[in-house]
């Protein structure tokens, strides 16, 4: 037992009878979406999980506490604080030592994930290398973790507000499976294909649990990245979404936005400028993101001891 986390009632009594568990983030809700949206999808996406077979555990720090599974009402606190911080990797002990809140992003999830045992996450999309990474160095501490953590993390691609040809070399570097559900292409998130090929494919979930396992037994560290593509109802139109890029990207140069804040900024912008339009699609893309790795939770499930 790792005596500072602390569990939910129903992730604990899950754990104990050794039910499947699944991971959330929350700086999908608290950055990711606007109130009351955030609210009603962290509410969503926990009630889809459980009509799935699954328990779901949305992580974050409250207080400097390791939450892993939160009340409503927490999860409302994290959905209306306009100011919440954004915890990354190494901002977890800082911010349990000064007993502050945060969300957790990929990165931090995983890390708890892994130290509550869980072996499923599901987000809508990951943190990358940065256009300009070359000069800036601004890697999402996301790609590490998934070279760490022994985690499943499905998803619907990366953004191409990132350098998404950067992203799967340094993924590469660093040992990180990628497997395309039902797909040779990597996604990018509004948009089901990328254009970028992948070396592999999977049909089902079943399929990660047992390359998650054997890369466990074989003790090789660290996770996959599985990514599913947005449902094609909920695709973007790719035009409109390149202009709208291109529009927010110069702003944003403007206005000197860069580091963490610049993924909160981009989703807020383009959720204003699309006119709700990429909300739709992100709602869609996670929740489709979901049944995936309630595929995979209950797989490895069948498959332990
Ligand atoms: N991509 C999204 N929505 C998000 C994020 C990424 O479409 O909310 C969040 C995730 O929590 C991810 C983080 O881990 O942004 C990456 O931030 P950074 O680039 O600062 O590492
Ligand atoms: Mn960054």
């Amino acid at each position: 037992m790792k005596p500072w986390l602390h569990f939910s009632e129903e992730v604990r009594e899950a754990r104990d009878s050794g039910r499947p568990v699944v991971a959330l983030e929350s700086t999908i809700i608290a950055h990711g979406f606007p109130y009351p949206e955030n609210y009603q999808l962290a509410l969503d996406l926990e009630a889809m999980l459980r009509d799935l077979g699954v328990v779901p555990a949305t992580i974050a720090i409250l207080q400097g506490n390791v939450k892993v599974g939160l009340s409503p009402e927490e999860l409302l606190l994290l959905a209306k604080d306009g100011n919440m911080a954004k915890a990354s990797l190494r901002d977890i002990p800082v911010l349990m030592a000064k007993k502050e809140n945060a969300a957790t992003t990929v990165s931090s999830t995983m890390q708890v994930a892994d130290w509550a045992g869980i072996s499923v996450f599901v987000t809508g999309g990951i943190g990358g290398v940065h256009r300009h990474g070359e000069q800036t160095f601004d890697i999402s501490a996301d790609l590490q973790a998934l070279s760490r953590f022994p985690v499943a993390v499905v998803c619907a691609g990366a953004k191409s507000v990132l350098d998404l040809p950067k992203t799967l070399e340094v993924l590469e570097t660093w040992g990180v499976p990628i497997l395309g559900y039902r797909t040779q292409q990597f996604p990018a998130f509004y948009l089901r294909d990328s254009g970028l090929a992948l070396d592999y494919s999977i049909d089902h979930g079943r399929e990660a649990a047992a390359i998650l396992e054997i890369k466990r037994a074989v003790e090789q560290p660290g996770g996959i990245l599985v990514t599913v593509p947005i449902p094609e109802e909920s695709e973007l139109d790719e035009d409109r979404f390149n202009t709208l890029l291109q529009t927010i990207l110069q702003e944003m140069e403007t206005h000197g936005v860069t580091g963490k804040r610049i993924t909160p900024y981009l989703l807020g912008r383009l959720h204003e400028a699309s006119g709700g339009d990429t909300v739709q699609a992100n709602l869609a893309l996670v929740k489709n993101n979901l049944e995936v790795g309630a595929e995979i939770a209950r797989a490895l499930h069948c498959q332990q001891p």
